[in-house]
């Protein structure tokens, strides 16, 4: 019932080159009949990724937004300017925007909330440190995330979250989590999700992000929480991000 969804980040990388290799390659790809392939690459690749994936399975995304619609944020880009991009997707919360951009709790609200009233889907991240993890805090961390968020949306603004939980010390480390502590976690989200709806918590789609790649994610998605990925690394090739994409069918 929940489409599965795989999502690559690309961070500060790639090129235009990159952006016309993945639309000629999803342009033959054959890909399972329900899935959601989105692809965030930087900004100033938006405009030509829109026009390289016209015609293919592939969705555009953002990487952050700032919560105001325009004015005077010097750098700042606004998710009516995305959406004018053909963007439907937007991460919140990536634990690289949390830790080096010293965003909190609140302004990944103010940037989950501006998505959803740019008619953009957000992706609101959550994640423990490998202190946290070895504290025994990981579900007290990443509920309270997830909770600070939830809590203050409207029922049908909660439905449109997609979550990802990416535990701090498996991004780009090449240390996965395996697929048990993975399940564990995703699974505690959707449980606590349940507290607010049952039927929401049960559409809720939630991916698993941290050192995903075309040999491990088979293993991570059969698990029966894991409705999909949130990519790095292996994003920026399109052949192990396609081998991605063909094991979440
Ligand atoms: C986690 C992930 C994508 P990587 O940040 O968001 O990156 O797959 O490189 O760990």
């Amino acid at each position: 019932m929940r489409t599965p969804l795989i999502a690559g980040n690309w961070k500060m990388n790639g090129s235009a080159v990159l952006v016309e290799e993945f639309g000629r390659a999803f342009a033959e790809a054959r890909l399972p009949a329900s899935l959601d392939v989105v692809v965030l690459p930087p900004f100033p690749y938006l405009d030509a990724a829109r026009r390289a994936f016209e015609g293919t399975s592939l969705r555009l995304g953002a990487q952050t937004l700032n919560p105001l619609h325009s004015g005077a944020r010097t750098g700042e880009v606004s998710g009516r300017m995305l959406k004018e991009f053909g963007v439907e997707y937007a991460l919140a919360g990536h634990s690289e925007r949390r830790q080096l951009y010293r965003e909190d709790d609140e302004a990944v609200y103010d940037r989950l909330l501006a998505a959803l009233n740019a008619g953009i889907t957000p992706i609101l991240c959550v994640g423990e440190t490998l202190e946290e993890r070895d504290a025994g805090k990981t579900l007290e961390v990443v509920l309270r995330q997830v909770g600070y968020v939830m809590a203050r949306l409207e029922p049908d603004q909660r439905a449109r979250v997609v979550i990802a939980y990416e535990p701090v010390w498996a991004i780009g480390t090449g240390r996965t989590a395996t697929p048990q502590q993975a399940q564990e976690v995703m699974a505690a989200i959707r449980e606590y999700q349940g507290g607010f709806d049952r039927d929401l918590a049960a559409g809720l789609r939630l991916l698993y992000g941290g050192s995903m790649n075309a040999g491990n994610a088979a293993e991570l998605l059969a698990q029966p929480d894991i409705d999909g990925g949130l990519v790095g690394g292996a994003s920026l090739k399109v052949d192990d991000f396609l081998a991605i994409c063909q094991s979440a069918g």
